[in-house]
């Protein structure tokens, strides 16, 4: 990662590295989506516009699974995991040591496709997937990289973001969420099939325009994350106090010691217990 695309990622939080894949390549993974297009998913109509105007549309194509397809399928796929544009790249966005959180997914997009309201940013705030920048040493705790199967260009759709969000300190308008006000904040780039997007998931405000373009749209998200960072994964099974340490350990605890002795757990829905304080100086638990 060179001085240029560290000061463009640091200033923004994302960074398109142009021209990554072979033409073989590109044709190798536009193959294997050809072949599975029984298997793409198309989601609700408006699914993702909510109480936007300006997102709505038709549901959005999807494939999953990407790196369980059937040889020789998956292997492109398999071969963007550990590609030496990514190498380059996460170890100085991430720091030292990145991994998989969840993906590869393909998003898709033919003409009228729905976008998906504006998020990230810190709202709420997950420390997991922020960006801070120390001891002159940039980190982001999860990124998302996004391999370009067709071309991307202005007025397309798809992939926006508000660069810069990623260091606002004030919460995003409801007009930019929704991108019915955007205040012309929000930058959709423009990209060429074989080009590769790394974006500051969490820590950015990004989301999805709805797609015009008569030709579709193929983007395939890597969902990675720093190597003590958790954005997803078998934290549900594995978090509890008896799993995360061991039955005779946490035999007999309180619920106030129970409490803190859950593994790491990022992606819970509440079930997690933390501690208060109230008035009288008693420790409370909470959900
Ligand atoms: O590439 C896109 O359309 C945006 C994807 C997105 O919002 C996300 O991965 O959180």
């Amino acid at each position: 990662m060179d001085e240029h695309e560290r000061y463009f990622w640091d200033l923004t939080g994302y960074l398109i590295v142009r021209n990554v894949l072979t033409a073989d390549e590109l044709a190798a993974a536009n193959e294997a989506v050809d072949h599975y297009t029984d298997r793409i998913r198309i989601g609700e109509d408006n699914g993702g516009a909510r109480d936007s105007q300006f997102l709505r549309g038709t549901g959005r194509p999807t494939l999953s699974n990407l790196l369980q397809l059937e040889q020789p399928y998956c292997k492109p796929f398999r071969n963007m995991l550990g590609h030496p544009a990514v190498v380059l790249h996460l170890n100085v966005m991430c720091g030292k040591r990145f991994r998989l959180d969840h993906g590869p997914l393909m998003i898709g997009g033919i003409k009228g496709t729905g976008g998906l309201t504006l998020h990230g940013a810190g709202e709420t705030h997950r420390p997991h997937v922020a960006y801070n920048h120390q001891n002159d040493a940039p980190y982001c705790g999860g990124v998302t990289v996004t391999w370009q199967l067709t071309d991307v260009n202005e007025g397309d759709g798809g992939f926006v973001c508000v660069p810069g969000s990623h260091k606002s300190k004030h919460p995003m308008p409801k007009g930019v969420r929704t991108c019915d006000d955007d205040l012309g904040v929000v930058v959709q780039p423009s990209m060429k099939a074989g080009d590769v997007l790394f974006f500051m998931d969490g820590a950015q405000t990004h989301g999805t325009h709805p797609w015009r373009s008569d030709k579709p749209r193929r983007s395939i998200l890597f969902k990675y994350a720093s190597q003590s960072s958790v954005r997803s994964g078998p934290a549900a099974s594995l978090a509890r106090p008896e799993t995360w340490w061991n039955e005779k350990l946490v035999e007999g605890m309180t619920d106030t010691e129970r409490a803190v002795m859950y593994g790491p757990y990022s992606n819970h829905h509440g079930e997690v217990p933390f501690l208060t304080v109230d008035e009288d100086g008693t420790v409370q638990i909470e959900k």
